[in-house]
């Protein structure tokens, strides 16, 4: 039986990715915070068949502790401070975790089970303003934000391990990837979210910053095969895990009204624009410059090639798709609050 570790277990990709471990008979480690309230998140309904391990990316005596006790022959690390708009507010605390976290992980592998396969979550936010469209393995990077900068760091740090102590050490540069399990305050959650409390009658508007912003959005299930996809290979490598395709802000909330039957309009241009309820004409969008960012990242489509051709990975869930399934989700949700 294969034993995997998983920094962030908890979160939205951690929760996937221990599905995906176990279905394939691995026996899961998982690594969480100590919280004053104990809340397995997004792990509640699998939580009897993981190992739980207390611990903090910040804290390596707790990372050696985990690498000992689980003695993984798999290590994901997923754990980050992983909203990009939070990182301006607390830059020190991405640093520490986002990019010197990484640091003490690989040191607890090198020094416990050097031989462990070690996964590092990277990000299309590395490309920041981009310097080529679209963007693969081999384009400039250029961060625009303290989290964009701390996971370059994570980044290189990871090649840095892999070249240096020969280490079997990925960076999986992934694009967008949303769900059910999502964060609300990412924006395609938010979207879902809002839009089911406007169907059911509990909110008038949803509020968004820019919605010009393009993404390349796919689903979490999908990438977390990648992320498994690169440990099985006979060398270590970085990969872009991408759909290949870019859509605006404004495009995802056409969709998640249309997907409850509300046709939306664009109206005016900037912090003056509106999306109307064409059936109502309400105003059901509106612009808060609250949410704009002090730099966006205003472009992101990312080239599956490499990954599609050395570990024959696939995405099976389309945009179209991904709008549904998180809308029904939301939908289910907020009724169930209500009820
Ligand atoms: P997520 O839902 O925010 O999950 C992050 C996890 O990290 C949470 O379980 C969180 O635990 C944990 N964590 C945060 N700080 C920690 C610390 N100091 N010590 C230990 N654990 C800590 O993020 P996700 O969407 O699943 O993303 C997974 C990884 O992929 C992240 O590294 C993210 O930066 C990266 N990534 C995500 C995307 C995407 O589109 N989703 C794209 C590229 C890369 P708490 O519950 O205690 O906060
Ligand atoms: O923003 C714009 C916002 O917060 C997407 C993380 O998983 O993916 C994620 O980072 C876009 C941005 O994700 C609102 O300005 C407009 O342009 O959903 P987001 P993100 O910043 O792309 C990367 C790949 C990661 O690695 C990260 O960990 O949407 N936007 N209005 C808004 N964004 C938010 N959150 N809220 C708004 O109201």
């Amino acid at each position: 039986m294969k034993k995997a570790l998983i920094t962030g277990i908890n979160g939205q990709d951690g929760s996937y990715l221990a599905e995906l471990l176990l279905s394939k008979n691995y026996k899961v480690f998982g690594l969480m915070r100590r919280k004053s309230k104990l809340d397995y998140g997004n792990i509640k309904h699998i939580k009897d068949k993981i190992e739980i391990i207390y611990g903090d990316m910040t804290d390596i005596v707790s990372l050696i502790n985990a690498v000992k006790l689980s003695q993984p022959d798999e290590v994901y690390n997923l754990a980050a401070q992983s909203f990009v708009a939070t990182s301006w507010e607390q830059p020190i605390a991405t640093s520490e975790i986002d990019a010197l976290g990484v640091t003490n992980l690989l040191e607890a592998i090198r020094t416990i089970k050097p031989e462990a396969k070690f996964y590092q979550a990277s990000t299309s936010e590395m490309y920041g303003l981009v310097q080529e469209i679209p963007q693969s393995e081999n384009t400039k990077f250029y961060p625009r934000s303290p989290y964009g900068v701390a996971k370059l760091y994570g980044h290189w740090i990871t090649v840095n391990y892999r070249e240096s102590y020969n280490m079997y050490a990925c960076s999986g540069i992934l694009f967008n990837h949303e769900s059910e399990r999502r964060g609300k305050e990412f924006v395609t959650r938010k979207i879902t979210d809002t839009v089911a409390r406007i169907k059911l009658g509990l909110l008038d508007v949803l509020e968004l910053g820019n919605m010009s912003a393009k993404r390349d959005w796919g689903h979490s299930k999908d990438y977390v095969k990648a992320m498994w996809l690169m440990l099985q290979q006979e060398k270590a490598d970085d990969y872009v895990v991408a759909s290949g395709e870019t859509h605006e802000v404004r495009e995802f909330v056409s969709s998640a009204f249309k997907a409850v039957g509300m046709d939306i309009e664009f109206k005016g241009t900037g912090i003056d624009e509106i999306g109307v309820d064409k059936a109502t004409q309400k105003t059901v969008v509106k612009v808060n410059p609250k949410y704009f960012r002090p730099s966006e990242v205003e472009l992101l489509l990312g080239s599956p090639e490499k990954a599609e051709r050395e570990l024959n990975w696939e995405r099976e869930i389309s945009f179209n798709e991904l709008v549904k399934l998180m809308v029904e989700n939301d939908i289910k949700l907020v009724g169930e609050e209500i009820l």
